[in-house]
């Protein structure tokens, strides 16, 4: 049997857009043996109640990081059970060519660098007949803020996408791409909206988030869309009936006041839309980047975030352990923090490996789930919305 043809499973996962936490009636017995500083958080989140800004601030300086962890863990078992996602995905980088600097970036290219590259219909229509497959779930397109490409080209690559793979579903262009591509449009992004949609787009990854910081900002991607714009952006991207996810990218110059100030702001903006179905904290791969001589940040610091997300973030209904950032054994034991997706086959992947990334540059379903498995979980495979989840049941091949 082929793991599409499996059934999908009888229980739901979380709701697409649930409340805060669920009320928890009996605390367990390992909150007792928390640190005293999580002691008074985990009645919160046990009770179902909001954590604040100083909760947050102190379970990033606790020294108890385990307790953090179970805690975490706890809220996402609550919403998952023992069930760790993933997909079957392929990512698409249309253009490496941007017209912005980031100092986070090593990916982007100008114009006429020896391996600056854009895409034309008919290389990804040869991509799309080669490298594709029907069995795929998903196509994650993203790419540099090319200042040449016109209204049109953008609405053929979603076009070419869907004429030769009709049933992949498309999640691409990100907030800053969005507002670019209204730009070149000359139209209201609304309008944009409509007609990327009616071309193919399904749903929008969660980059370009960077940390919304006025301080951050100018400082690494000064000209780049402004904190208070990206979230304009995402709110009209909801409003048009979009799903996006959102990611928060760590370990660079940000405090962790600012971390947590931009968990704040994405958990208003989901009490207000619901249009957020994942949050993916992202590693800072400093290699060939103007940041290089940046230490990188460990792994212990990896699962803290995402520990500190899962439990401030209690209106999203899941957090991603992207392994091609945190590196397969944080990613496992991610999936124990609070984590309860790794993301996907992904395949090619240029923005994190050209910046040192060492992670392979896909996986297998097989190795996806091996991975899981490993872990203790119990792998099962979704779409992009998961509206469709298949519980592993075959054979996992040694
Ligand atoms: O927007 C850029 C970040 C993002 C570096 O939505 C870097 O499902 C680390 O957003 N080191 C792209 N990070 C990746 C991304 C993503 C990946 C997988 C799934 C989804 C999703 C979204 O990576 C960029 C930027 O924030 N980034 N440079 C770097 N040197």
């Amino acid at each position: 049997m082929t793991l599409s043809s499996l059934p999908s499973p009888p229980y739901p996962l979380a709701p697409s857009n649930p409340g805060p936490h669920d009320t928890f009636n009996a605390s367990p017995s390992w909150v007792s043996d928390l640190a005293p500083e999580l002691q008074s958080i985990a009645e919160k989140v046990l009770n179902g109640s909001r954590l604040s800004l100083e909760d947050g601030q102190a379970l990033f300086a606790s020294p108890d990081l385990q307790g953090l962890g179970m805690l975490a863990n706890y809220v996402s078992e609550s919403r998952n059970g023992n069930r760790s996602t993933y997909i079957h995905n392929r990512h698409l980088n249309y253009t490496n060519i941007c017209a912005y600097r980031c100092m986070f970036c090593a990916f982007r290219r100008d114009g006429d660098e020896a391996d600056a590259q854009v895409m034309d219909t008919d290389f990804v229509r040869h991509k799309m007949r080669t490298e594709f497959t029907d069995s795929m779930d998903e196509v994650h397109v993203v790419g540099g803020i090319h200042p040449g490409l016109k209204y049109e080209d953008y609405l053929a690559l979603l076009r070419t996408i869907k004429e030769e793979r009709p049933n992949l579903h498309i999640k691409g262009f990100t907030m800053i791409e969005l507002d670019q591509i209204a730009q070149v449009a000359d139209l209201p992004l609304e309008q944009v909206l409509a007609d990327l949609r009616s071309a193919g787009l399904d749903s929008c990854p969660g980059g370009g988030a960077e940390i919304l910081s006025k301080r951050v900002h100018k400082k690494l991607y000064n000209g780049k869309l402004p904190p208070e714009q990206w979230l304009r952006t995402v709110r009209t991207v909801h409003r048009s009936g979009l799903k996006t996810n959102a990611t928060m990218l760590f370990g660079h110059i940000e405090s962790t006041d600012e971390r947590l100030d931009h968990l704040l702001q994405l958990r208003e903006v989901q009490d207000e839309t619901g249009g957020f179905m994942q949050f993916i904290p992202l590693v800072f791969h400093p290699d060939n980047t103007p940041l290089e001589r940046l230490p990188k940040a460990t792994g212990l610091d990896a699962l803290r975030t995402i520990a500190v997300s899962r439990l401030m973030l209690d209106n999203f209904p899941h957090v991603k352990a992207y392994w091609i950032m945190l590196g397969l054994k944080i990613a496992q034991i991610a999936l124990h923090y609070g984590a309860d997706d790794i993301d996907g086959t992904v395949v090619e992947e240029h923005i994190t490996h050209d910046a040192g990334a060492t992670t392979p540059q896909g996986l297998t379903e097989e190795e996806l789930v091996q991975l899981i498995q490993e872990a203790g979980r119990d792998p099962v495979r979704r779409d992009t919305l998961y509206t469709h989840l298949r519980p592993w049941n075959g054979e996992t091949p040694s």
